[in-house]
């Protein structure tokens, strides 16, 4: 696929500048105009990778405000609540999570939800503190090391109490934690959550969408908000979830995004000339978590799998996630390589009937795949950019480019609008409109260049 002409970057820049500012609701960025109200974990580690391009003293403050949000034990919450959004606005909002009421540590302004997201937080930071104008003497310098403690607080607590047999691999409770909600890496795990008394709930997403069958299903949202209300008995309490909570998977692409993670803090460690204590024992988590990711490959499928601690046993669906690997700074073996072949495989992005060819959430046509549902076969410009990112690591620079071209060309169509997720086949514009994470993704394209 041929790169974009100059013009259309400079529409594409410009378009993707306008979705940010019209999302930036001043020391945070809401992931979409209406359907996310609030700020979002991993949306705005995304968002400040982007932001960083026009603007690293926002980009900072973006993370800055997702940090007060931060728990005593160190957790991020996959949302901070808008206190000027009303409570109804986004479902669940924050008293049907309950937070404070039940004991947890979170704080108490502002209010969040008691569930995590996939850590690009240090990936931002890391980012940000490799820009040519950020030296020892700058401002902002000063701010990257404010921002450093809460990060290395961040990846303790995962480390910690989402790896607490350090197999190198993270335990989520929900699939809201993987961040790919309804994908078909989740379907036998929750089908084996069985829905207990709750109160009752109303919907708010699907007053959002053009198309509710593009939605999970009423059946799965249930099964969500069991999971919250199963969590809010357990008082957030990890131990206590590791005993009794219904959902309890190794997700390897959460737990690849954390061992890159811990690698890019090390980097930022060593810039701040941290103790060599802190660098260490990144360093060291680093390696944990590459096995514990290596550790989840299947020769038969060619992908890595998560791991279902009820049942004991993989999760075998073909999903972008099994290309986690591609995802580690150093994994063992030619896994990299083994990953970066499946990704131009006809499976992913090579996939003849893909109207774009770039990477979908699901391979077309295996089980749980529907083309035009939420993370069930749609393609999300965000992840193709971190299997970008990781195929740029690993010196494959033709691929990358491919990947980052197809991409490009997918968001220039005069309707894309930079979509939240786009149909495999026809790349139709699905979800959401003016999602602020594609439009930090098509700014980090654009401002990286053909490198
Ligand atoms: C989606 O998740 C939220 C729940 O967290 C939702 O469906 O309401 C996911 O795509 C998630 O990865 C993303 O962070 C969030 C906001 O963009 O929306």
């Amino acid at each position: 696929m041929a790169a974009l002409s100059a013009s259309a970057a400079k529409t594409l820049w410009q378009g993707a500048i306008d979705v940010l500012r019209e999302n930036d609701l001043g020391e945070w960025t809401r992931p979409a105009p209406s359907l996310y109200p609030h700020q979002w974990s991993w949306d705005s580690a995304f968002i400040a990778i982007g932001l960083s391009h026009v603007n690293p003293a926002r980009a900072l403050r973006e993370l800055r405000a997702l940090l007060r949000g931060q728990w005593a034990d160190g957790r991020i919450p996959h949302i901070v609540f808008n206190p000027l959004t009303r409570e109804d606005a986004y479902f669940p909002g924050p008293s049907r999570w309950s937070c404070l009421p039940v004991g947890a540590p979170a704080p108490r302004e502002p209010l969040t939800s008691g569930i995590c997201q996939p850590p690009v937080h240090a990936l931002a930071l890391h980012a940000i503190l490799d820009l040519p104008e950020i030296g020892p003497q700058a401002p902002l310098w000063h701010e990257v090391a404010d921002l450093y403690p809460g990060l290395l607080r961040w990846h303790r607590y995962l480390a910690s109490s989402r790896d607490p047999d350090s197999q190198g691999l993270i335990t989520i409770y929900h699939p809201w934690e993987s961040g790919t909600d309804n994908s078909p890496r989740w379907d036998a795990p929750l089908a084996r959550v069985g829905v207990g008394d709750m109160p009752p709930y109303t919907r708010r997403d699907l007053a959002h969408v053009i198309d509710p069958s593009h939605r999970p299903t009423d059946a799965e949202y249930d099964r969500y908000i069991w999971l919250v209300e199963s969590l809010k008995l357990a008082g957030y309490v990890d131990e206590v979830i590791r005993e009794r909570h219904p959902f309890r998977v190794k997700d390897a692409l959460f737990s690849a995004i954390f061992a890159a993670a811990n690698a890019a803090l090390a980097a930022v460690a060593n810039r701040l000339n941290r103790p060599s204590s802190e660098r260490d024992e990144l360093a060291e988590l680093e390696d944990r978590f590459s096995r514990g990711v290596g550790a989840c490959w299947s020769e038969s499928l060619g992908l890595a799998l998560d791991f279902d601690l009820r049942a004991r046993a993989p999760i075998e669906v073909k999903t972008f996630a099994g290309l986690a690997p591609l995802l580690l700074p150093r994994p063992a073996g030619g896994l990299a390589d083994e990953a970066a072949a499946r990704l131009e495989s006809a499976e992913f992005a090579g996939h003849p009937s893909l109207g774009f060819p770039v990477v979908p959430s699901t391979v077309p046509n295996s089980v749980g795949f529907r083309p035009a549902t939420y993370w069930r076969g749609p393609s999300w410009p965000v992840m193709n950019w971190l299997l970008w990112r990781g195929l740029r690591q690993h010196g494959k620079l033709d691929a990358a480019q491919r990947l980052r071209d197809a991409n490009l060309a997918l968001l220039a169509q005069p309707a894309a609008e930079f979509a939240e997720y786009f149909h495999p086949f026809t790349g139709e514009p699905l979800g959401s409109r003016h999602q602020s994470w594609t439009a930090a993704a098509a700014l980090d394209w654009l401002a990286q260049g053909d490198k």
